[in-house]
């Protein structure tokens, strides 16, 4: 493996990088001047971020050492650890939301296409993060962190290096290519690749499948229509629909030149482009184009190329760069998540110029994105997890019953008004095919501003606790009732009521489209897209969400009792015959069953009356390894069969424990192995280290969830401690 350190690439000093996380949650990191840096000194949970050594460790007061170690003191250990890492001005938990590879070649692109100099440091950084995870065998880049290397991954991380200022000849640059040209070249490049090279100048249009911008045209009636498609979909096909409309490519200019000559097998003037829109390199391909979508696609390319009128095509644009407009005015310029933020940028850049006032609002917003770790920086998958994380956070705290420690106070208060101050409080402007938002939660900010199901539930559900627990009553009335009311109505309104999916809940929206529609997925290298899907977890903490709400309220009783019964049928339903749940966006069949133990926990259900619940349990427990835990790999998600690594993790096996203990498993000594391998892999400090993947997007990407290995262990450790009080380990 080559590291940019031994590689002698320049770098920066840790020292000078602040994080500035204002009240709604953004997070920006920026390098100081060397005289300003003491002025502002870093936090701990920056230092924690970089690796600086003068992070103040803290010293266990039991330490895991001392006889008498109890799973209770390990959570507390955890919890005190987990405290130095949140940001006190914003209450959250800021962290590196990476694994993708496809994010950063955004920002990249925009910022050329703008003609604007990204700064040195963040230059630097950037450059860093993609040297050091090039894989280590042939130095090229995968779909994710923890991909083999692909045609998309490394021709587009082999173009963002060139644009950054890598030279041809540096070795990292040489191994790159090789690995790529031995794939055949960035010419069997998935779609999406395919757009940001051609964006670029370095591929053509001809060879990329049609995006008609008409389809915004037809009438909403239409089943297919894109607005009824899954939310970040239709958000990328919007600003991928106006660029091939125009077949937008920048200038070309002396070093695009030269990487035209790089990622090819063959001279650039001499590749028939048309010829290869379909090819697509095996080690991509995950999803294949189904006979209807190649038919399909035929049909639209002779009739973009002979029959399409002019005037149809200048008016879908103008509809389109309507409907973006609107995305922006709704999440004021950071759209739904960095993909469709840098293509919308660009064509903003396009309509309005490199100069206007609205380019610069998305320069401004994009350091929202990036993000700095001791290997680089890189852009994340969304702006952040922090609503996500503060919810699970609390809830963390209340499980090990440690809300009541005065040392917590302030964390947990900041972590609730967090959550309060991120509750979506206005609409969205009419005619943005987006549904009532208003006391939602959505995964990241309010600004951001997309509702989610199981954010607003679990969310909702955090701020319950806080609310109703003796200790908080200063800061009770923060949120009120008519607000939690919203909430609520925001929840049961996004319930599935159609056939097969009948009270189930997908994850931004209703189910707008027939699911057949997937058959017209091109992206290659993603299933699941096309439409929402009902997803077993987001059911799982809706029932939460709702019933946990049912205890203290009865607005509208009769509905929450009817959409919870509705929601439980649906989990039940949902269960494979080993028992197991397919996890969507966890590491994968553990993580769905964690969710749906403690779901049908609080519907009344556990091991000796229910067969689902004993079912359940039964397939987590067969996992069981012989270190005592448990240890799912990426592999589960993209195969639909559980794959155990050999190695325990934390996480999975705080997972596992979580839905064992909530379904009152009767065997101790399974749980027993599991609680003690989570004090083992403790650090004295209270840390656990960071060991695997924990989540996963449309079933072939993997995503870091960096707060999950010390929210799910201190929730494990306290749900046990609790539960068996005085004998336990
Ligand atoms: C996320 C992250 C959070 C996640 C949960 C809340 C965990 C989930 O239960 C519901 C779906 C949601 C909100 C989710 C959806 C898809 C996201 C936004 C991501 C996995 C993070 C990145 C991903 C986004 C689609 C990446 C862009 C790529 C595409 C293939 C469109």
């Amino acid at each position: 493996m080559l590291y940019s350190d031994e590689l002698g690439l320049p770098t920066t000093d840790s020292r000078r990088w602040r994080l500035f996380c204002d009240e709604v949650g953004a997070e920006r990191w920026e390098y100081m001047d060397e005289q300003e840096t003491s002025k502002v000194p870093q936090t701990t949970c920056v230092q924690w971020l970089l690796n600086v050594p003068s992070f103040p460790t803290p010293e266990p007061e039991v330490s895991s050492k001392d006889q008498g170690f109890t799973a209770a003191n390990a959570a507390y250990n955890g919890a005190r650890f987990l405290g130095l890492l949140q940001d006190e001005a914003s209450g959250t938990f800021p962290c590196s939301y990476r694994g993708p590879m496809f994010m950063t070649i955004g920002y990249v692109v925009a910022m050329h296409v703008g003609g604007v100099v990204i700064p040195e440091p963040q230059r630097r950084e950037l450059v860093r993060y993609v040297v050091n995870t090039a894989h280590p065998v042939d130095g090229g880049w995968g779909l994710h962190s923890e991909d083999k290397s692909t045609v998309m991954g490394t021709a587009l991380n082999y173009v963002l290096l060139r644009l950054l200022g890598m030279e041809r000849e540096h070795i990292v640059m040489q191994r790159a290519r090789k690995t790529l040209l031995r794939m055949g070249g960035a010419i069997g490049s998935p779609y999406w690749g395919k757009v940001w090279l051609s964006v670029l100048n370095l591929y053509k249009w001809e060879g990329v499948n049609p995006a008609p911008p008409e389809l915004w045209l037809l009438p909403y009636q239409f089943p297919y229509h894109p607005a009824r498609w899954w939310v970040h979909t239709r958000a990328i096909f919007l600003p991928m629909s106006y660029l091939a409309g125009v077949r937008y490519q920048c200038a070309l200019t002396p070093l695009l030149e030269e990487i035209r000559s790089e990622i090819f097998t063959r001279p650039f003037e001499e590749i028939d482009f048309a010829a290869n829109r379909n090819n697509v390199c095996g080690i991509d391909l995950y999803y294949p184009h189904t006979t209807v979508l190649n038919t399909l696609n035929k049909c639209i390319v002779g009739y973009e190329k002979y029959l399409r009128p002019n005037w149809l095509l200048k008016y879908s644009l103008n509809r389109i760069y309507e409907l973006i407009k609107m995305e922006i005015q709704n999440t004021d310029y950071l759209c739904i998540a960095p993909v469709n933020n840098a293509l919308n940028a660009i064509v903003t850049c396009i309509e309005e110029g490199p100069d206007s006032a609205e380019f610069g609002r998305f320069l401004d917003r994009f350091k929202e994105v990036l993000f700095l770790g001791p290997q680089g920086m890189l852009v994340m998958g969304t702006n952040g997890v922090q609503v996500w994380d503060c919810a699970f956070y609390i809830q963390s705290m209340f499980a090990a019953n440690l809300q009541d420690k005065p040392e917590f106070y302030e964390n947990i208060v900041r972590a609730y008004r967090f959550l309060c101050r991120s509750q979506i409080t206005d609409d969205c402007v009419p005619g943005s095919y987006r549904d009532p938002r208003i006391g939602a939660w959505p995964f990241s900010t309010k600004t951001q501003g997309y509702a989610v199901s199981d954010c607003t539930a679990e969310a909702a559900k955090s701020v319950l606790l806080v609310r109703n627990s003796p200790v908080f009553k200063e800061v009770r009335d923060e949120i009120s009732s008519e607000k939690l009311q919203k909430a609520i109505d925001v929840l049961l309104g996004l319930q599935n009521l159609g056939s097969f999916k009948y009270g189930s809940f997908a994850s931004y929206e209703k189910i707008r489209a027939p699911l057949s529609i997937e058959s017209l997925n091109s992206a290659e290298v993603f299933a699941n897209i096309m439409v929402e899907h009902p997803y077993v977890e987001c059911t799982d903490s809706s029932v939460l969400g709702l019933s946990f709400y049912r205890k203290y309220h009865d607005y509208r009783q009769d509905e929450v009792d009817h959409a919870i019964k509705i929601a439980v049928k649906f989990i039940k339903s949902a269960q494979e015959k080993d028992g197991s749940w397919y996890g969507c966006w966890g590491i994968c069949y553990t993580y769905a069953g964690m969710f749906a133990l403690e779901a049908l926990h609080n519907a009344g259900e556990s091991y000796a009356d229910s067969e689902v619940v004993k079912k359940g349990c039964e397939f987590l427990v067969s996992k069981q390894l012989p270190d005592g835990g448990w240890s799912e790999t990426m592999k589960s998600s993209e195969l639909h069969t559980y794959v155990s690594d050999k190695r325990s993790y934390v996480v999975q096996t705080a997972w596992a424990l979580i839905g064992l203990l909530l379904a009152d498993y009767p065997d101790r000594k399974v749980i027993d192995r599991g609680i003690q391998l989570l004090k083992e892999r403790q650090l004295p400090s209270g840390e656990w280290k960071y060991e695997s993947i924990e989540g996963v997007f449309n079933h072939s990407c993997a995503i870091e969830y960096p707060s999950y290995r010390f929210v799910f262990p201190i929730k494990a450790l306290g749900i046990y401690s609790k539960k068996y009080a005085k004998d336990a380990l």
